[in-house]
């Protein structure tokens, strides 16, 4: 290895700092980097004993991180991938543009995709493997907007017929066309991952990285060099979420990770950071948080000019220029980079006086040069020990003429026609320039090279990619009756719904098949739902075993920890417990294993802080168990206004795969898991489960005879009347069903109305079949009408209903359109309080009391009760008429 000091010692330095650097220059020529850094190393102990404090560097000069005398050549053959690159970008270009003059404002763009074309290249031709044997192969999380690009790619393959090119973007067509971005949901054959929701892509990457391991750790796959790659923009790294699992990278020694940051200078308005350099940032961030970082930032034809540069001024005219001026050099051209970049000092002007403008505007960004992303990718790659993270300047919009790295390149969706006619000559494609005016798409013969070397490169590396393939799950559920020790009551024991089940899912993984496959999940709140005998069973996955002696290893239920531990304890990260769940919930298709999650939360920090990770999760055919804990508005007691949750079940009804259920009773809990086991493993159903556990004690009933079917659905009826035809109908759901149940007594006992009380395990499941029903009749009004199953289930019950529940009004309300009488809905609208049950079921107006004075308010209103009687009952039941609504309190 040779090593230059090539800059010399600056004149104005004082003398005695002259000699130390001359004598640092000698030895570093004289006996290699390495002395180097060790005398560094030496020096900066040195200075700490003497109490000497230094800042430690988080950034490295602005060059690229790989010098060019440890870059190996570049395998490929550039000349035919250059084509192949045009080919696309062609493509890409044409489906576009070709979309936008056909429909305006259906929108799309490929400037993202210009300046990560090389960068994808690369990896499609020399690195992404499709499969390793018979193991999947690499996963690749594509920047969301560049999808013109794969598609382009993947239509010259043939893999994507044209005519589901030509409508891109319009998917409802006679001939669907491809779907806008990355999404499993619209292209299950295709896409693995959605990333287009900015941030949510890298997050996962990480925790896709860290679940591989614990499969591996835990024996369920076999260990490949499978890599995990992300691809994400600049500006995206301003989302939290993208850089906020950094760390997790680094402690768990991810080195099966590897993040590309297209750093194209811009993002929508305009540069990510025009005062600043935001590869600098970033350099910090990943160094601090212990990633190897590799900087891919000047092209090949720079090593040129650095090599002729003995002043030391190139590399300082670099770090005095911003990204702003970076942007403004690309979207100027040769002459103002002439007079702008080198023009401030004579030397630099010296350097490119034999070069023409043209040949100073094509001096390459490093993530548009093969080799240099190249060599960035092999030491990716083969790098031990932890992630990497390469961060390549490119341009945004490269390659599209004037439109190239200007503030508004992110929206051109239409291209001029004379750029087309341009870019095809640029790119010397044999397209006709009429075809070019109208943006055909064009693929070269069958057998040209440029086609052979495509397809050639993919079969070498194990197939074609993107690509989703499911296998068929083999998965046996077990049978309700395994389940009898929850169906058949607690025997007169208070339990609590979250007990009953943590029990069933100890059981579960007791079981000698499935058991295995059970991910249970939890953000620091095992001990709240009662986990420690789980963690005893199974263990907390930790990569590197326990290496400590835990204080409680003399206890039964100490804290276990294990290589190959079944539990994921994340701490406390609901966005990184989301991505493990995502990560788990996919391994069916991804793995090829049905890994079967359960992320164990406080139901309050689930939708209303990681909701579009769910709604990626749905999108990307997760399946898993979401258990909300600690769930309600009044059945937690002490927390308050930020635990308490009297709404998720509403925020949970928007994502359509997602089943929402609110048991009350262990049995419930029992049927629902068992079926939902069966209807996503052993069916193939692409749904996931939201259900609700609380903390309440109570005595669970054994279940009802025929009402497994009835639960599912959504109602059943709990407990008829006791002395005769009921006059009123009484809902309930969770812990409020024993207000429910008391309510029944009470108005039987003190007022002599007779009332049934059924019990509402969905009512999120009854609304989307009534609304289905209700959509056929509207579309058949010539047929029998048919009957939604909440209107059958009511059959001919009479009176006035009251619904009670621990969420918000609105959950019940949604019945309202399929019942004869006027709903009267109890809930707990309005901030929580930190109180006991009793008095925050008081104050929302969901206790036993508020259910009877309800009945009987309604009944007096129907003209069926004394209205008198109504309104002294508030009194004797100390129900307070004249408060202010809590839901505004
Ligand atoms: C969460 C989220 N917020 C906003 C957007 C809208 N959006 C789409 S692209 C884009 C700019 C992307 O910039 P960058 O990450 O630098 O990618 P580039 O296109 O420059 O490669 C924005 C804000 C989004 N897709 N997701
Ligand atoms: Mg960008």
């Amino acid at each position: 290895m040779t090593t230059k000091v090539s800059v010399p010692v600056q004149n104005d330095f004082p003398q005695e700092l002259r000699e130390w650097i001359e004598a640092f220059d000698e030895l570093v020529v004289g006996e290699g980097p390495e002395h180097g850094a060790e005398l560094l190393a030496a020096l900066k102990q040195r200075a700490r004993e003497a109490g000497i404090s230094q800042p430690s560097e988080l950034t490295t000069p602005y060059v690229n991180t790989i010098p060019k005398h440890e870059e190996v050549p570049y395998p490929g053959d550039r000349k035919l991938e250059r084509r192949i690159e045009a080919l696309i970008r062609w493509n890409a270009m044409a489906m576009v543009h070709g979309q936008n003059k056909k429909d305006h404002g259906i929108g799309g763009h490929i400037a993202t995709y210009s300046s990560l074309a090389t960068l994808l290249e690369v990896g499609f031709n020399h690195f992404f493997h499709a499969s390793y044997g018979d193991q999947p192969g690499d996963f690749i999380y594509f920047q969301g907007h560049a999808s013109p690009g794969i598609y382009s790619r993947a239509f010259l393959l043939g893999r994507l017929d044209e005519q589901r090119v030509l409508n891109f973007r319009h998917e409802l067509r006679d001939t669907p066309g491809l779907s806008s971005y990355p999404h499993p949901w619209l292209m299950p054959d295709f896409w693995r991952f959605p990333t287009v929701s900015m941030g949510i892509g890298p997050l996962n990457a990480v925790y896709q990285a860290r679940f591989m391991r614990y499969l591996e750790h835990r024996g369920l796959i076999q260990q490949t060099p499978r890599k995990i790659w992300a691809f994400l923009g600049d500006g995206e790294t301003d989302e939290v979420d993208t850089l906020g699992a950094l760390s997790l990278g680094r402690r768990e020694k991810l080195d099966n990770l590897i993040f590309v940051v297209n750093c194209n200078l811009q993002r929508l308005d305009g540069p990510v950071r025009g005062n600043g350099r935001i590869i600098d940032e970033l350099e910090a961030v990943f160094l601090g948080a212990g990633w190897n970082v590799i900087k891919v930032i000047w092209g090949s034809d720079w090593d040129e000019l650095f090599a002729r540069d003995h002043t030391g001024l190139l590399l300082k005219r670099m770090e005095e220029c911003v990204d702003g001026e970076y942007q403004a050099f690309k979207a100027k051209g040769g002459a103002y980079i002439r007079s702008e970049f080198f023009g401030k000092y004579p030397e630099l002007l010296e350097l490119v006086k034999d070069m023409s403008d043209d040949d100073i505007f094509h001096l390459h960004r490093g993530g548009h040069d093969a080799r240099k992303i190249y060599n960035a990718y092999k030491r990716a790659v083969e790098h031990k020990g932890g992630p990497t993270v390469i961060l390549a300047k490119t341009v945004k919009g490269y390659g599209l003429g004037s439109t190239q790295a200007r503030n508004a390149s992110h929206q051109e969706k239409k291209v001029a026609d004379d750029a087309l006619v341009d870019f095809v000559r640029r790119y010397d494609l044999p397209i006709p320039e009429e075809d070019a005016r109208a943006g055909k798409l064009y693929v070269p013969g069958k057998d040209t090279p440029e086609m052979t070397y495509m397809h050639q490169r993919r079969q070498s590396l194990g197939g074609y990619m993107p690509k989703r393939d499911v296998p068929k799950i083999d998965f046996r559920a077990p049978e309700l009756d395994e389940f009898s020790e929850w169906t058949g009551g607690s025997r007169g024991r208070a339990v609590s719904t979250t007990m009953g089940f943590v029990s069933i899912l100890r059981h579960l993984m007791k079981d000698e098949t499935i058991g295995k496959l059970m991910v249970p999940i939890v953000p620091d709140e095992g001990r709240t739902f009662g986990l420690e005998s789980a963690i005893r069973q199974v263990g907390i996955y930790a990569s590197e075993g326990q290496k400590y002696k835990p204080h409680d290893v003399d206890m039964l239920l100490y804290y276990r920890e294990e290589k190959n531990g079944q539990i994921l304890e994340e701490g406390i990260t609901e966005a990184g417990s989301m991505a493990s769940f995502t990560a788990a919930g996919t391994a069916y298709a991804n793995y090829r294993v049905p890994m079967v999650p359960f992320y164990m939360y406080y139901s309050m920090f689930g939708f209303q802080r990681v909701g579009d990770m769910m709604w990626a999760f749905a999108d990307a055919r997760g399946k898993g168990f979401l258990m909300a804990g600690t769930a309600g508005r009044t059945t937690m007691t002490g927390e308050g206004l930020q635990h308490q949750d009297g709404h998720s079940h509403l925020l949970m009804s928007v994502i359509p795969t997602c089943v929402s259920y609110d048991p009350a009773y262990v049995y419930e809990m029992a049927v629902i898991l068992q079926d939902g086991l069966k209807r996503m493993y052993e069916q193939g159903e692409d749904r996931f489960y939201y259900i609700t556990m609380y903390n309440e004690d109570y005595a669970m009933p054994e279940m009802p005879e025929g009402s497994r079917e009835d639960i599912l659905r959504g109602i059943y009826r709990l407990k008829a009347a006791p002395g005769g035809k009921a006059v009123a109908q009484l809902f309930g759901s969770g812990p409020i069903l024993n207000e429910v149940l008391r309510a029944q007594e009470i108005l039987a006992e003190k007022y002599g109305v007779q009332a049934d009380v059924w019990s509402v395990t969905s009512y999120n499941e009854l609304r989307r079949e009534a609304l289905s029903v209700e959509r056929w009749n509207r579309l058949h009004p010539t047929e029998a009408e048919k009957v939604p199953y909440i209107v059958t289930a009511l059959g001919r019950a009479k009176g006035p209903m009251i619904a009670a529940t621990d969420y918000m009004k609105a959950i019940p309300d949604q019945l309202a359109p399929w019942l004869k009488e006027r709903l009267v809905s109890l809930g707990t609208d309005g901030f929580g309080r930190s109180d006991n049950r009793e008095h925050l079921r008081r104050h929302f107006e969901v206790n036993a009391e508020a259910v009877v004075t309800a009945t009987l308010s309604k009944l007096a209103r129907d003209g069926k009760f004394d209205t008198k009687k109504a309104q002294a009952a508030m009194q004797e039941l100390g129900v307070d008429a004249e408060r202010d609504d809590p839901a505004h309190l």
